[in-house]
């Protein structure tokens, strides 16, 4: 294989290793390994005079990270309209936020065209392309009508919907034709693969063979399942490290009181309100467990320019607000609401201190929050994970107390399960999750991609569960 070139919507710093995500970390040791280069989109907005986007490029550790500019109207298109009001609403199964506008997606094809014109001339013969995420599906077509022949896989980190729901895009046959130009397409789960699949056979007379290949539009694409993980030993490092004063400083707040953790952007794919909700049926159905615990939803806010951000914005402070209200005392209030990043260092550490991890998103591509709590409990006293069944994370990690985040009181009815739960039953559900995640690490996950792209691997259609 010659060298790798990531191609993703953002890319981290060169220096950032230690407080980048586990995909960062993964998808950057590949990239030292073989060589490459990783392009995205700078986070920066400039106005090009010469109709050409400002291009930067930093060599670090063996890898180009070349990033472009995007123009205001390019960023309001592309990002702000297309992906984040159309494809990700639609592809979360909420086709109510969904707004459409051929302005937007006009814009979203142009800066995948910027993309692949920026990238196109870098290239050489035996480079292995790999693009991510829902912001570049059409990057391959664009790369192809430049004469790019190299071998280019896509990654898709969220959810692909039900056929029912993808035809509502105007442009669906146009998206699925854009797929069709990678010679590998991943997906999170089984499911996403079998939508995709179901969508192919309905819409466009097109079977796939028993392999998970599909010929369509005049080339051979492959497509299987390769559910992402997180980098598990980094976790357990973290998690057995002293506390950090940040989780010392939470462990002594709980004065002896129970832990509800919960961490999410704050996104309304992420179930926050209808968590809370719960918390508050909860202590209706329960007064018992009042004054025993505290729900604490840590969630930073993200893409604040998109009224339905700031909206979820308001509806989750109004939640808490009224369930603190209804159910607080002059010396206790169950909800502590944080809108704002905690340091990844401290993440493990603040996860430890949980009796309960609640991830109860209404639909999420895998959700790593339910992989990095797992990961960082300590197996002789663990947490509980409370899942909600919409997470792709939940076909893996069967240890979890599952829920239906759109029942509220079946999730009160977990909660108390999960606080109730014996020492033996938290030791028997956490050590197989542990173990599991040990095995199938971001690591794994990205060489196996790597080798199914170039050919050294057969693509296993169903990934095994723990
Ligand atoms: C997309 C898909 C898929 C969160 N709050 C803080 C913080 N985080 C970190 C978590 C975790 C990451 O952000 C969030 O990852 P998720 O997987 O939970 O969700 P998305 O951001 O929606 O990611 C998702 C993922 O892509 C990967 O394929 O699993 O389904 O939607 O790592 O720890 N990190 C820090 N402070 C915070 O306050 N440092």
């Amino acid at each position: 294989m010659g060298r790798l070139i990531a191609v993703s919507n953002r890319i981290p710093k060169p220096n950032e290793r230690y407080s980048a995500g586990g995909l960062s970390v993964a998808v950057r040791n590949a990239l030292e390994h073989q060589g490459g280069i990783w392009l995205g989109w700078s986070g920066e907005t400039s106005e090009s005079t010469d109709g050409e986007p400002k291009v930067s490029e930093v060599r670090w550790n063996n890898v180009d990270y070349v990033t472009i500019d995007l123009t205001q109207r390019d960023h309001d298109e592309y990002y702000n309209g297309f992906a984040n009001r159309a494809l990700w609403p639609l592809f979360h199964h909420r086709p109510g936020l969904t707004e459409f506008a051929r302005r937007d997606m006009a814009g979203y094809y142009r800066v995948n065209q910027t993309f692949a014109r920026t990238l196109a001339p870098m290239l050489r013969h035996d480079d292995v392309i790999w693009v991510h995420d829902y912001h570049l599906i059409p990057l391959a077509s664009e790369l192809r009508a430049l004469g790019v022949k190299n071998r280019i896989g896509f990654f898709l980190h969220i959810p692909w919907p039900a056929p029912e729901l993808l035809v509502i895009l105007p442009n669906h046959a146009r998206l699925a034709a854009n797929l069709a130009c990678y010679d590998l397409v991943g997906f999170q789960t089984k499911q996403f693969l079998d939508n995709f699949l179901h969508y192919m056979r309905e819409e466009m007379g097109i079977e796939s063979d028993p392999c998970g290949r599909i010929e369509a539009f005049g080339r051979s694409t492959q497509v299987g399942v390769f559910p992402i993980s997180i980098d598990t030993e980094e976790f357990i490092r973290f998690a057995k490290e002293p506390l950090s004063p940040t989780s010392r400083r939470l462990e002594k707040s709980l004065e002896g009181k129970m832990l509800a953790l919960s961490v999410d952007r704050l996104d309304y794919s992420k179930g926050i309100p209808q968590r809370i909700e719960a918390f508050g049926r909860f202590l209706e159905l329960y007064p018992d467990y009042r004054h025993q615990f505290y729900a604490l939803q840590i969630a930073p806010t993200t893409r604040e320019q998109i009224p339905e951000y700031a909206e979820i914005n308001r509806e989750v402070a109004e939640v808490a607000g009224r369930v603190n209200g209804k159910f607080g005392d002059i010396d206790w209030a169950p909800i502590r609401y944080v809108n704002r990043s905690i340091a990844r260092s401290a993440l493990a550490g603040l996860y430890r201190c949980a009796r309960i991890g609640v991830v109860t998103p209404l639909r999420d591509g895998m959700n790593l929050v339910a992989k990095e709590f797992v990961a960082a409990q300590n197996e002789e006293n663990p947490g509980v994970l409370v899942l909600s069944r919409f997470a792709g994370s939940a076909r893996e990690l069967r240890g979890a107390i599952m829920v239906n985040p759109y029942d509220t009181d079946g999730m009160a009815h977990a909660f108390k399960a999960a606080f109730d739960m014996p020492l033996e039953e938290r030791i028997s559900r956490i050590k197989p999750m542990i173990h599991y995640l040990k095995e199938h690490n971001v690591h794994r996950w990205c060489r196996e991609y790597l080798e199914a792209l170039t050919g050294q691997r057969a693509v296993a259609q169903m990934p095994s569960v723990a």
